[in-house]
Protein backbone atom coordinates (compact mmCIF):
# COMPACT_ATOMS: atom_id res chain seq x y z
CA UNK A 1 0.00 0.00 0.00
CA UNK A 2 1.22 3.62 -1.02
CA UNK A 3 2.85 5.66 1.80
CA UNK A 4 0.27 8.50 3.80
CA UNK A 5 1.10 11.63 4.65
CA UNK A 6 -0.10 12.91 7.99
CA UNK A 7 -0.51 16.74 7.97
CA UNK A 8 0.26 18.79 11.58
CA UNK A 9 1.39 21.74 12.99
CA UNK A 10 5.41 22.93 12.34
CA UNK A 11 6.05 23.87 16.09
CA UNK A 12 3.86 23.79 19.58
CA UNK A 13 4.41 24.85 23.27
CA UNK A 14 5.57 22.00 25.79
CA UNK A 15 2.51 21.40 27.16
CA UNK A 16 0.47 19.91 24.63
CA UNK A 17 3.67 17.63 22.68
CA UNK A 18 2.84 14.01 23.16
CA UNK A 19 -0.87 15.10 22.78
CA UNK A 20 -1.44 16.48 19.47
CA UNK A 21 -3.35 13.86 17.81
CA UNK A 22 -1.42 13.97 14.81
CA UNK A 23 -0.14 10.97 17.39
CA UNK A 24 -3.35 9.02 16.70
CA UNK A 25 -2.13 8.62 12.96
CA UNK A 26 1.13 8.27 13.62
CA UNK A 27 0.29 5.31 16.35
CA UNK A 28 -2.43 3.98 13.36
CA UNK A 29 0.38 3.44 10.97
CA UNK A 30 2.70 1.96 12.69
CA UNK A 31 -0.02 -0.50 13.99
CA UNK A 32 -0.75 -1.53 10.58
CA UNK A 33 3.02 -1.15 9.12
CA UNK A 34 1.60 1.70 6.89
CA UNK A 35 4.33 3.67 5.72
CA UNK A 36 3.91 7.74 6.37
CA UNK A 37 4.94 11.37 5.90
CA UNK A 38 4.78 13.94 8.15
CA UNK A 39 4.35 17.55 6.61
CA UNK A 40 3.51 20.50 8.36
CA UNK A 41 1.42 23.66 8.58
CA UNK A 42 2.16 26.95 10.41
CA UNK A 43 1.35 27.30 14.15
CA UNK A 44 1.60 30.78 13.95
CA UNK A 45 -0.93 31.61 11.57
CA UNK A 46 -2.90 28.01 12.40
CA UNK A 47 -6.24 29.87 13.09
CA UNK A 48 -6.58 30.85 9.14
CA UNK A 49 -3.62 29.68 7.25
CA UNK A 50 -5.33 26.09 6.27
CA UNK A 51 -8.96 26.42 6.72
CA UNK A 52 -8.98 24.42 2.78
CA UNK A 53 -7.76 21.34 4.82
CA UNK A 54 -9.41 21.85 8.33
CA UNK A 55 -12.45 23.75 8.44
CA UNK A 56 -11.42 24.85 12.01
CA UNK A 57 -7.76 25.74 11.50
CA UNK A 58 -6.81 22.71 13.48
CA UNK A 59 -4.52 19.87 12.90
CA UNK A 60 -4.49 16.59 11.96
CA UNK A 61 -5.79 15.86 8.47
CA UNK A 62 -4.47 13.26 6.09
CA UNK A 63 -3.42 12.48 2.39
CA UNK A 64 -4.26 8.90 1.67
CA UNK A 65 -3.52 9.00 -2.09
CA UNK A 66 -7.02 10.88 -3.82
CA UNK A 67 -8.54 10.71 -0.17
CA UNK A 68 -8.04 13.68 1.98
CA UNK A 69 -9.41 13.90 5.12
CA UNK A 70 -9.51 16.30 8.53
CA UNK A 71 -10.91 14.73 12.32
CA UNK A 72 -8.51 12.26 13.61
CA UNK A 73 -11.53 9.84 13.76
CA UNK A 74 -12.15 9.60 10.22
CA UNK A 75 -8.23 9.26 9.65
CA UNK A 76 -8.26 6.48 12.12
CA UNK A 77 -10.84 4.94 10.55
CA UNK A 78 -9.37 5.21 7.16
CA UNK A 79 -5.92 3.81 8.62
CA UNK A 80 -8.10 0.80 10.17
CA UNK A 81 -8.91 -0.68 6.76
CA UNK A 82 -4.53 -0.89 6.87
CA UNK A 83 -5.38 -4.84 7.25
CA UNK A 84 -6.50 -6.49 9.74
CA UNK A 85 -4.48 -5.17 12.81
CA UNK A 86 -7.03 -2.31 13.71
CA UNK A 87 -10.33 -3.43 12.51
CA UNK A 88 -11.36 -7.21 12.56
CA UNK A 89 -12.21 -8.44 9.23
CA UNK A 90 -15.79 -9.64 10.06
CA UNK A 91 -19.17 -7.73 10.21
CA UNK A 92 -20.04 -8.04 14.02
CA UNK A 93 -16.78 -7.09 14.99
CA UNK A 94 -16.22 -4.21 12.68
CA UNK A 95 -19.85 -2.65 14.01
CA UNK A 96 -18.63 -2.81 17.36
CA UNK A 97 -15.11 -1.49 16.80
CA UNK A 98 -16.91 1.47 14.81
CA UNK A 99 -19.75 1.97 17.78
CA UNK A 100 -16.91 2.15 20.64
CA UNK A 101 -14.56 4.63 18.21
CA UNK A 102 -17.59 7.09 17.76
CA UNK A 103 -18.12 6.53 21.70
CA UNK A 104 -14.77 7.40 22.64
CA UNK A 105 -15.08 10.78 20.37
CA UNK A 106 -18.71 11.55 20.85
CA UNK A 107 -19.85 10.36 24.88
CA UNK A 108 -16.12 10.50 26.65
CA UNK A 109 -13.76 13.11 24.48
CA UNK A 110 -16.98 15.51 24.08
CA UNK A 111 -16.75 15.95 27.89
CA UNK A 112 -13.39 15.59 29.00
CA UNK A 113 -12.00 18.05 26.43
CA UNK A 114 -14.06 20.87 27.85
CA UNK A 115 -13.41 19.62 31.44
CA UNK A 116 -9.65 19.78 31.14
CA UNK A 117 -9.75 23.17 29.18
CA UNK A 118 -11.81 24.59 31.69
CA UNK A 119 -9.62 23.16 34.33
CA UNK A 120 -6.31 23.87 33.02
CA UNK A 121 -7.58 27.66 32.49
CA UNK A 122 -8.23 28.12 35.91
CA UNK A 123 -12.16 27.40 36.06
CA UNK A 124 -12.18 24.14 37.39
CA UNK A 125 -15.88 22.45 37.69
CA UNK A 126 -17.93 25.42 35.99
CA UNK A 127 -21.00 22.66 36.41
CA UNK A 128 -19.54 19.58 34.32
CA UNK A 129 -17.71 17.27 37.37
CA UNK A 130 -20.90 15.39 37.51
CA UNK A 131 -21.11 14.74 33.92
CA UNK A 132 -17.42 13.86 33.66
CA UNK A 133 -17.75 11.66 36.49
CA UNK A 134 -20.79 9.95 35.15
CA UNK A 135 -18.87 9.27 31.92
CA UNK A 136 -15.76 8.10 33.62
CA UNK A 137 -17.82 6.08 35.82
CA UNK A 138 -19.65 4.15 32.70
CA UNK A 139 -16.04 3.39 30.79
CA UNK A 140 -14.42 1.66 34.37
CA UNK A 141 -17.91 -0.42 34.39
CA UNK A 142 -16.43 -1.72 30.77
CA UNK A 143 -12.74 -1.77 31.71
CA UNK A 144 -13.19 -3.51 34.88
CA UNK A 145 -15.32 -6.44 32.71
CA UNK A 146 -12.68 -6.35 29.99
CA UNK A 147 -9.44 -6.21 28.28
CA UNK A 148 -10.62 -4.12 25.00
CA UNK A 149 -13.67 -2.59 24.53
CA UNK A 150 -14.52 -4.77 21.06
CA UNK A 151 -14.73 -8.07 19.90
CA UNK A 152 -12.62 -9.51 22.57
CA UNK A 153 -9.17 -7.83 20.63
CA UNK A 154 -7.24 -4.41 20.78
CA UNK A 155 -8.68 -2.37 18.02
CA UNK A 156 -8.68 1.48 16.77
CA UNK A 157 -11.60 1.79 19.44
CA UNK A 158 -8.84 0.99 22.05
CA UNK A 159 -5.92 3.50 20.39
CA UNK A 160 -8.97 6.18 20.43
CA UNK A 161 -10.08 6.02 24.11
CA UNK A 162 -6.87 5.13 25.07
CA UNK A 163 -5.50 8.32 23.97
CA UNK A 164 -8.69 10.32 25.28
CA UNK A 165 -8.03 8.84 28.69
CA UNK A 166 -4.18 9.17 29.23
CA UNK A 167 -4.47 12.87 29.24
CA UNK A 168 -2.90 13.52 32.86
CA UNK A 169 -5.77 15.91 33.72
CA UNK A 170 -8.28 13.00 32.92
CA UNK A 171 -6.25 10.12 34.68
CA UNK A 172 -6.06 12.76 38.09
CA UNK A 173 -10.26 12.86 38.12
CA UNK A 174 -11.17 9.93 40.71
CA UNK A 175 -9.53 6.80 41.34
CA UNK A 176 -10.08 4.38 38.50
CA UNK A 177 -8.00 1.27 38.81
CA UNK A 178 -9.61 -0.73 35.05
CA UNK A 179 -8.61 3.08 33.35
CA UNK A 180 -5.26 3.46 34.81
CA UNK A 181 -4.35 -0.05 34.14
CA UNK A 182 -5.90 -0.03 30.48
CA UNK A 183 -4.04 3.27 29.71
CA UNK A 184 -0.60 1.79 31.26
CA UNK A 185 -1.61 -1.49 28.79
CA UNK A 186 -2.45 0.53 25.64
CA UNK A 187 0.34 2.88 26.17
CA UNK A 188 2.75 0.33 26.79
CA UNK A 189 2.34 -0.87 22.83
CA UNK A 190 5.50 -0.22 21.03
CA UNK A 191 3.26 1.45 18.38
CA UNK A 192 2.12 3.97 20.73
CA UNK A 193 5.65 4.08 22.36
CA UNK A 194 7.45 4.46 18.82
CA UNK A 195 4.59 7.19 17.65
CA UNK A 196 5.25 9.36 20.68
CA UNK A 197 9.09 9.24 21.16
CA UNK A 198 8.54 10.41 17.33
CA UNK A 199 6.30 12.84 17.94
CA UNK A 200 8.66 15.06 21.24
CA UNK A 201 11.88 14.69 18.65
CA UNK A 202 9.76 16.16 16.04
CA UNK A 203 8.88 18.84 18.09
CA UNK A 204 12.26 19.11 19.61
CA UNK A 205 13.90 19.21 16.43
CA UNK A 206 11.33 22.43 15.63
CA UNK A 207 12.48 24.28 19.05
CA UNK A 208 15.76 23.77 17.38
CA UNK A 209 14.95 25.06 13.92
CA UNK A 210 13.23 28.33 15.30
CA UNK A 211 16.19 28.84 17.31
CA UNK A 212 18.61 28.80 14.32
CA UNK A 213 15.72 31.42 12.78
CA UNK A 214 16.08 33.93 15.81
N1 LIG B 1 -11.92 17.08 16.52
C1 LIG B 1 -10.60 17.37 16.02
C2 LIG B 1 -9.86 18.15 17.10
C3 LIG B 1 -8.52 18.60 16.57
C4 LIG B 1 -7.74 19.41 17.59
O1 LIG B 1 -8.21 19.74 18.70
N2 LIG B 1 -6.51 19.72 17.19
C5 LIG B 1 -5.62 20.51 18.01
C6 LIG B 1 -4.29 19.82 18.16
S1 LIG B 1 -4.48 18.29 19.00
C7 LIG B 1 -5.34 21.83 17.30
O2 LIG B 1 -5.19 21.87 16.10
N3 LIG B 1 -5.23 22.90 18.08
C8 LIG B 1 -4.88 24.17 17.57
C9 LIG B 1 -6.01 25.13 17.67
O3 LIG B 1 -7.15 24.73 17.93
O4 LIG B 1 -5.74 26.32 17.47
C10 LIG B 1 -9.85 16.08 15.68
O5 LIG B 1 -10.01 15.09 16.41
O6 LIG B 1 -9.11 16.06 14.68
Amino acid sequence: MSAVTIWTLDWVPERPRGFVRDLRLRWACEETGRAYAVRTVRFDDRATNHLDRQPFGQVPFLDDGEVKLFESGAGLLRLARTGDALMPADAAGAAETTQWTIAALNSIEMVTVPWWFLTVSGRPDAGMTGWMKARLDGIEAILEKRDWLAANRFTVADLLMADVLRVPEVRAFGDRPASEAYVARVTERPAFRKAYADQIAFYKAADEARAGQG
